[in-house]
This record gives C-alpha cells, structure tokens and sequence, in this order.
C-alpha cells in the first residue's frame, strides 16, 4: 500500500512538472509565430514590409557615382521624356508691336528677329482698344522654310490668328484682349532672304478716334539649323 502511494506521488510530480513545461513552450516567442516552436524566414511571396509614413517633404538624393535614374514602364506605357539642350546659342527674347488701325484695311507693324536666328515664340499677350461699336480683327504671320527648299518664297509664310475676348467699355473706349500659349517658329533668314515678324490690324468700320492693337511676344531665339 505504502509503495503505492509513494508511486502515484511519483507520477502526479511528473505530471506536473511537464504541464509547466508545456505552458511554457506554448507562451514562447516562436510558438506564438507559427505554433510548431520553429522560426520560419518570410516567404518570397509574401514578405515583410515597413509602412514607411512620413509627414513633412521628403527628400531624395541621388547616387552620385551611379547618378542614373530609371523607371520600370513598359514600352506600350512609356513614359514620356524631354531632352533640355543647352549651349546651343538659346537666348530669352520679349518684344511688343503696336499698330493703329483707322478703318477696314490692314494696318501693320514689323517685329526684326536677331539676325541669323529663329526665333521660337512661346506666348502672346494682345489687347485692341476700339470706339465702342467697333471690333478689331488682330493677326501676325512669320516665316519659316516649310517646302525646304532653302529659298525663302510666298509657301513659307504662315498666319497665326489671335482670339481677342470682349472685356468691355473704359472710359469710352472698348478693350478686347487675348493670353495664348503657343509655340511659333519664325526664322530671320531663309536662304538669301530675310524676313521677320509682321502684326496686322484693322477694324469693322472707319474711325478718327483713338483705335490700338498691343501685343507682346515672348519666347526665345536661337540659332537656325545647319539641317532641317
Ligand atoms: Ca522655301
């Protein structure tokens, strides 16, 4: 009786200290991972991330041995790339015509481009002020050797129309103005010939009072193209 009694204590003792082994081992770091008691590396295809928040700008600098940068579009979902040039005699250019026209005719004013250079305008500023009841019709032409031909002739010319929008009357005087983005190319030399940048104007109607047209060309110059 004596001996089993002494062998069930035996048993309880063991039974016990293995229970605490075993919440022990269910409570460790690795268990609570993936429950076998083993570390596993992530998967390839599911692999641990940083959610990397920042507040502010941030600020990213480039390598400057590699300095490259490259963006990984397909070739149907380029992405669309400009070169920037420099050093090729590119120099700001801003001039403003003003005409006065009096009646139906064409009134104009000529704009000289540097010689020997092509001058890019990238935006016009225009304003006509008329006696009310009188519209203005404002445009410009340039030149450029559109046939290629080397020889600057009549199918090189090119008009470039400006729409003016009703401001209204000041002073007795109605104001009509225009802001265009544009992109025109006027070649000073073509060839032998030189030529430049002609505004014109005119009205409705005839008039002795005051009548203007303004506008300011603003762009660039640079040198015409050996090869074109
Ligand atoms: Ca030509």
């Amino acid at each position: 009786m004596l001996k089993q009694i002494i062998h069930t204590r035996a048993l309880l003792l063991i039974a016990s200290i293995l229970g605490i082994t075993g919440i022990a081992a269910a409570q460790s770091p690795e268990n609570k991972e993936n429950g076998s008691g083993k570390t596993q590396p992530p998967a390839a295809s599911n692999p641990r991330t940083v959610n990397a928040v920042q507040s502010g700008p941030w600020t990213v600098r480039l390598d400057q041995a590699k300095n490259t940068v490259r963006v990984a579009n397909t070739d149907v979902e380029p992405v669309p790339v400009k070169i920037m040039t420099t050093g090729s005699g590119k120099k700001a250019f801003q001039a403003r015509l003003v005409v006065a026209p009096q009646g139906e005719g064409f009134a104009s004013a000529f704009l000289q481009i540097p010689a020997g250079k092509r001058l890019i305008i990238e935006n016009i500023s225009a304003v006509g002020r008329t006696p009310p009841g009188l519209r203005m019709e404002i445009n410009f032409f340039t030149y450029i050797d559109n046939n290629g031909d080397g020889v600057g002739d009549i199918s090189d010319i090119v008009f470039h129309r400006i729409a003016l929008i009703d401001q209204g009357t000041f002073l007795g005087t109605s104001v009509a103005s225009a802001n265009h983005n544009v992109l025109v190319f006027a070649d000073e030399q073509i060839g032998t010939g030189h030529f430049g940048v002609t505004l014109q104007a005119r009205l409705s109607g005839s008039t002795t009072e005051f009548a203007q047209a303004q506008v300011t060309f603003s762009g660039y110059v640079e040198d015409i193209p050996a090869i074109q």
